[in-house]
C-alpha cells in the first residue's frame, strides 16, 4: 500500500478546514487537524467572521482565491432557504459618496472585468433598487457584483470537517500546541498538552495565534492581532419580514469605504462593521480565556467600545436612515490578523524544512488560499500565482515588532482608502539607503520606497533639462491620475540616457553570492541556460516551477570557477536558492545586496566617460555585451557587467558599500565634460518597456511560461540537461502558445495608463494591462498586455481606462533597437 506524508494542521478554523479538505480530495488522507479550542466552533476569528465576500481585489491573486471561494462554497451548502446555506449569494454593492471615489469605482469596476468576474456600474436609481436602505441623496454610484455575497464561515466549517473526516482526516479539538519537534532542520511532529503527533508536513493555520507557533520553531510571523467593531442593530422596521431566520439575509453586502463600513443583514437587523475607529492592537495575552466557547463568547472577541462606534453609527443613519428608529443593541471587538501590506502569509519556513504557515487569511479567500498550499504541497506548485502572498517576500526589517506593528496598524486604518499604484508609504523611511543617498539629496531627487530602499523616481536637478526637449522629446501633459506621483523630468531623463550618458543608482536590485565547487551544477539544475560557461559570462536565464511556470528571470555573472554572482528579483529568489541549495557544503548562497551597491553607466557616451578613468579595456572587444570583468574605474575596484535594462550601451558597475560614494563622485566628475545626469526609475520604466525587457513580477510569474511571456530564448534544453521545469515544457514553444505577452502603443498620446486594466478586443474583455509608461523615445504610451495569440500586429484593442475606452494597436516588439546596434555599439 502507498502512504502519503503525515499532515498536522494547527487550528480548524475556515483555513485548516479548507485545507484538510483539500489534501485529502488529493489523496493525502493521513492529516491530523488540532485546536486549542473545542470544535466546530473553536474561538478564533472564522467564528466570528461576519461573512462578506467581495470578490474584485487589485490582486489578481486575491481575487482568484476569491472567486474559488465562493465557488466551493456555493458548492458545499444547501440552499437560502433551506437554511444549510454556505453561500448565500446576495450580491455586492460599493456605494460612492464621492466624486473620487466614483472614480475609483470605474478602476475597480476595470478590475473585475479583467478578472472575468461579472460586475457593473449603476446609477443612484439602481443602488436604490438594489438596496433600499440607502439615501439616494447621500450616494453618487455604485458598483455591483451579483455573484459576491456572503459566506457562512462558521457553518462552511462543520462542512469541511464531515468530509475531510469521510476521507480519513481527524480533528482533534481542546489541544494545544506546545511546541514543534524537529531533527536535523526537518519537522518531526507537535507536542500538545495532549501529547506527541508525529508528523512529516506540519501547516500552522492558527490565524492571529500565528506568531506564537512560528516562534516555536524560530520564524518571525510578520503579522499584527488587532480588533475590528462589529455591531448588531436592534430590530430594523424596514427589514421586518423581509427575510426569515435561515436565509438571513436577501439584500447585497454593502461597502461604504467614504466612511470605511459594511453591513450586511442578519434577518430583521443590520450587522454593521466598521474600520472608522483608531487601531486597537491586541496583545494574545490580554485574550479572555474562555471555557464555554459559544457564538456570543470567544477569546477572539473583545468587549464592544461604544465610543468608538459613535461616529460610525452617526455615518451610518446618515446612509441608512431606516436606522433612525434603530439602535445598536450589542456588538464585539472582534480579532484578527492584519499584515504590513495587506496580504496573507504563506510559505515554509527559511530553518525547519516541513514546517508551512497559511496565515492573515480572511475567509473571502480561504478556500483559494487552501487550495494553494495543497498543490504546493501535494504538486510542489500552485496553479495560482503566490508571489504577494509568500512569507518570504519580506526584507529582514519588516519582520520585525516595530515594524509589523506600524505598518499593520497603517493597514488598518488606510483599509479602504483610494490608493495610487506609485503612492509611497510615509513610514517608516530611510530605513535603507545606498552609499549614494546624500548626493542624490544634493541633486534633489524626489524618492519611492520599496522594501525600505530609498529609491528615487526622478531629479528635480534636471528640472531644466525639460525646456531643453527637442520638440519631438516634449511630453504630453496627462490625466490627474496618470499625473500623481510623476514629473515631465521623466522625458528629460529619458532624452539624456538615449543621447548622452546617464547614471542610475542599481543598489536595490537583489544581488546574490553564489560559490562553491558545486555551484556550477546547482546553478545549471535551477536555471534554463548554460551555467558552464566562461569566466567573465554573463546569462540572462530563469528560474522555472515543476510546471514550467516563471518563478524568476536572472542575471547570472560567472566572477570564478567557483563563484556566481546572481542579480535577482528579491528575497523569494534568494530563499529559494538558499533552500534548494546542497547540504553538504558544496554550495553556499549569500545575500550580497546590503553590503555591495551598483550605479548603472548607459547612454550612447557611456564608453567616452569610463573609458578614461580605468587601466582596464572596454572597448566593444575587450568588454562585449553580456561579459563582465574585475576592473579599476578611478581607483575604485569594481566589478563591471556590460548588461542594459534601459537598451543602451553601458556597465552595471559594482563595488562595495564603502566605495559607492567614491564610485559615484569619480564618474559624476569625469561625466561633466560629457554632460552626464543622475537618472531615476520613472525614465528607467519606460525605457525598459521601449527596449520590451519583462518586470518579473508584474508581467510575468509562475503562471505563465516562457514562450507565452516572450522570453523563450532564453530556454536552452539542446544544451543541458536535467533542469527544473524542463519536462513541463516539452512539446512547447513559441508556436504553440494560445496567449502572448503582448506590446501595444496607445492610439492618443495623452492616454497613459497605469497597469491592471482591462484589454477589449472587438468590445469583449479578453487579457489585461501588466506594465505601461509613456514611450518617450517613440512619443506615445506604451502598455504591455496579457492577450490572445491570434492578435496580430496593427490589430485593434481597447484598454478601459475610468470608464472610458482608450484605443491602442498591437505593436511589432521591442519598439526600440530592434537591431540592437544601440546595445552593441
Ligand atoms: N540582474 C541584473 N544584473 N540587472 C538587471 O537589470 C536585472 N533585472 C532582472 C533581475 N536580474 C537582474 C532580470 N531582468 C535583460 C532583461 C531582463 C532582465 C535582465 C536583463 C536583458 O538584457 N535581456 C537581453 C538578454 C539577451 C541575451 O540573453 O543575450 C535581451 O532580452 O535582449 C532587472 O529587473
Amino acid at each position: 500500500s502507498t502512504t502519503t506524508p503525515r499532515v498536522v494542521i494547527i487550528g480548524a478554523g475556515i483555513v485548516g478546514a479548507n485545507l484538510a479538505d483539500e489534501l485529502t480530495e488529493r489523496g493525502w488522507t493521513e492529516v491530523t487537524v488540532l485546536d486549542q479550542g473545542p470544535l466546530p466552533l473553536t474561538g478564533g476569528s472564522t467564528s466570528h467572521a461576519p461573512g462578506l465576500v467581495f470578490q474584485t481585489n487589485a490582486s489578481r491573486t486575491m481575487s482568484a482565491f476569491a472567486s474559488y471561494t465562493v465557488e466551493k462554497f456555493l458548492a458545499l451548502g444547501g440552499a437560502p432557504d433551506d437554511g444549510e446555506w454556505c453561500f448565500n449569494q446576495v450580491g455586492g454593492l460599493e456605494v460612492a459618496t464621492t466624486p473620487e471615489r466614483l472614480a475609483d469605482l470605474d478602476r475597480k469596476h476595470g478590475w473585475a472585468m479583467a478578472r472575468g468576474i461579472p460586475a457593473e456600474i449603476v446609477d443612484i436609481e439602481e443602488c436604490v433598487r438594489l438596496h433600499p436602505l440607502l439615501d439616494p441623496s447621500r450616494i453618487l454610484g455604485g458598483l455591483h457584483t451579483p455573484t459576491d455575497g456572503l459566506a457562512k464561515a462558521a457553518r462552511a466549517v462543520t462542512a469541511l470537517i464531515r468530509r475531510a473526516e469521510s476521507r480519513g482526516a481527524v480533528f482533534r479539538g481542546s489541544t494545544r500546541v506546545t511546541g514543534i519537534s524537529q531533527h536535523g532542520g526537518r519537522v518531526t511532529g507537535v507536542t500538545t498538552d495532549h501529547g506527541e503527533v508525529p508528523a512529516d508536513v506540519v501547516v500552522s493555520c492558527a490565524g492571529f495565534w500565528g506568531r506564537r507557533l512560528g516562534a516555536m520553531v524560530g520564524m518571525r510571523v510578520p503579522l499584527l492581532p488587532l480588533a475590528h467593531q462589529y455591531a448588531f442593530t436592534g430590530q430594523v422596521a424596514e427589514l421586518v419580514g423581509r427575510n426569515d431566520e435561515a436565509v438571513e439575509a436577501r439584500l447585497p453586502i454593502l461597502r461604504h469605504q467614504d466612511q470605511d463600513l459594511y453591513y450586511r443583514e442578519h434577518h430583521d437587523r443590520l450587522g454593521i462593521g466598521s474600520y472608522a475607529h483608531r487601531p486597537i492592537p491586541v496583545s494574545l495575552d490580554e485574550l479572555p480565556e474562555v471555557d464555554d466557547v459559544s457564538e456570543a463568547r470567544q477569546p477572539s472577541m473583545l468587549p464592544f467600545t461604544d465610543e468608538d462606534f459613535a461616529p460610525a453609527w452617526e455615518q451610518s443613519r446618515l446612509l441608512l436612515p431606516a436606522l433612525d428608529d434603530a439602535k445598536v443593541e450589542t456588538g464585539f471587538n472582534g480579532v484578527f490578523s492584519f499584515t504590513p501590506d495587506g496580504g496573507p502569509l504563506v510559505g515554509e519556513s527559511s530553518d525547519v524544512s516541513g514546517f508551512w504557515i497559511a496565515e492573515a487569511v480572511w475567509v473571502t479567500h480561504s478556500a483559494g488560499v487552501a487550495r494553494s498550499v495543497a498543490q504546493l504541497l501535494v504538486d510542489g506548485c500552485s496553479e495560482i500565482e503566490l508571489h504577494g502572498c509568500s512569507v518570504h517576500r519580506f526584507a529582514e526589517h519588516e519582520t520585525t515588532d516595530a515594524y509589523v506593528s506600524e505598518t499593520a496598524q497603517q493597514n488598518f486604518v488606510e483599509i479602504y482608502d483610494v490608493v495610487h499604484p506609485l503612492q509611497p508609504r510615509l513610514s517608516p523611511r530611510d530605513v535603507r539607503v545606498s552609499p549614494f543617498h546624500a548626493r542624490q539629496r544634493d541633486l534633489g531627487a524626489v524618492f519611492g520606497e520599496a522594501h525600505g530602499w530609498e529609491r528615487p523616481q526622478w531629479y528635480e536637478a534636471n528640472a531644466g533639462l525639460v525646456g531643453e526637449l527637442p520638440y519631438e522629446w516634449q511630453p504630453p501633459s496627462r490625466d490627474s491620475w496618470s499625473a500623481r506621483f510623476h514629473s515631465p523630468i521623466a522625458a528629460a531623463e529619458a532624452w539624456k540616457t538615449r543621447t548622452g550618458v546617464a547614471m542610475y543608482d542599481m543598489t536595490p536590485l537583489t544581488r546574490i553570492e553564489v560559490a562553491g565547487p558545486g555551484a556550477v551544477a546547482f546553478l545549471d539544475r535551477l536555471t534554463t541556460g548554460k551555467m558552464d560557461k566562461s569566466v567573465g559570462s554573463v546569462t540572462y536565464t530563469l528560474m522555472l516551477d515543476d510546471a514550467g511556470g516563471i518563478r524568476s528571470d536572472l542575471t547570472v555573472a560567472r566572477l570564478g570557477d567557483e563563484l556566481f554572482q546572481v542579480g535577482a528579483n528579491g528575497t523569494i529568489d534568494v530563499e529559494y536558492l538558499r533552500r534548494a541549495a546542497p547540504t553538504d557544503g558544496s554550495v553556499t548562497v549569500r545575500d550580497i545586496t546590503g553590503g555591495t551597491c551598483c550605479i548603472g553607466v548607459w547612454g550612447p557616451l557611456a564608453r567616452d566617460l569610463v573609458q578614461p578613468l580605468s587601466p582596464d579595456d572596454f572597448s566593444p572587444e575587450g568588454l562585449k555585451y553580456f561579459r563582465c570583468r574585475r576592473a579599476d574605474i578611478g581607483g575604485v575596484p569594481v566589478v563591471a557587467m556590460r548588461v542594459s535594462y534601459v537598451g543602451e550601451l553601458g556597465w552595471e558597475i559594482y563595488t562595495g558599500a564603502e566605495y559607492g560614494q567614491r564610485l559615484w563622485d569619480v564618474l559624476w566628475e569625469a561625466g561633466r565634460e560629457h554632460g552626464v545626469i543622475a537618472a531615476a526609475r520613472a525614465a528607467f520604466n519606460s525605457l525598459r518597456l521601449e527596449k520590451g525587457y519583462r518586470a518579473w513580477g508584474t508581467d510575468m510569474t509562475t503562471e505563465h511560461d516562457p514562450y507565452e511571456a516572450g522570453v523563450g530564448f532564453a530556454v536552452r534544453p539542446a544544451t543541458k540537461g536535467e533542469f527544473v521545469g524542463r519536462d513541463a515544457l516539452a512539446g512547447r514553444d513559441a508556436s504553440t502558445v494560445t496567449r502572448r505577452l503582448t506590446c501595444l502603443t496607445v492610439d492618443n498620446e495623452r492616454s497613459v495608463v497605469l497597469g491592471g486594466e482591462p484589454v477589449l478586443v472587438d468590445g469583449e474583455p479578453a487579457g489585461y494591462v501588466t506594465s505601461a509608461a509613456f514611450g518617450h523615445t517613440v512619443g506615445r504610451p506604451i502598455a504591455y498586455a496579457w492577450l490572445p495569440a491570434s492578435l496580430e500586429v496593427g490589430d485593434p484593442v481597447d484598454i478601459r481606462y475610468f470608464g472610458q475606452d482608450v484605443r491602442a494597436t498591437v505593436a511589432a516588439e521591442p519598439l526600440v533597437d530592434r537591431e540592437m546596434t544601440r546595445i552593441r555599439r
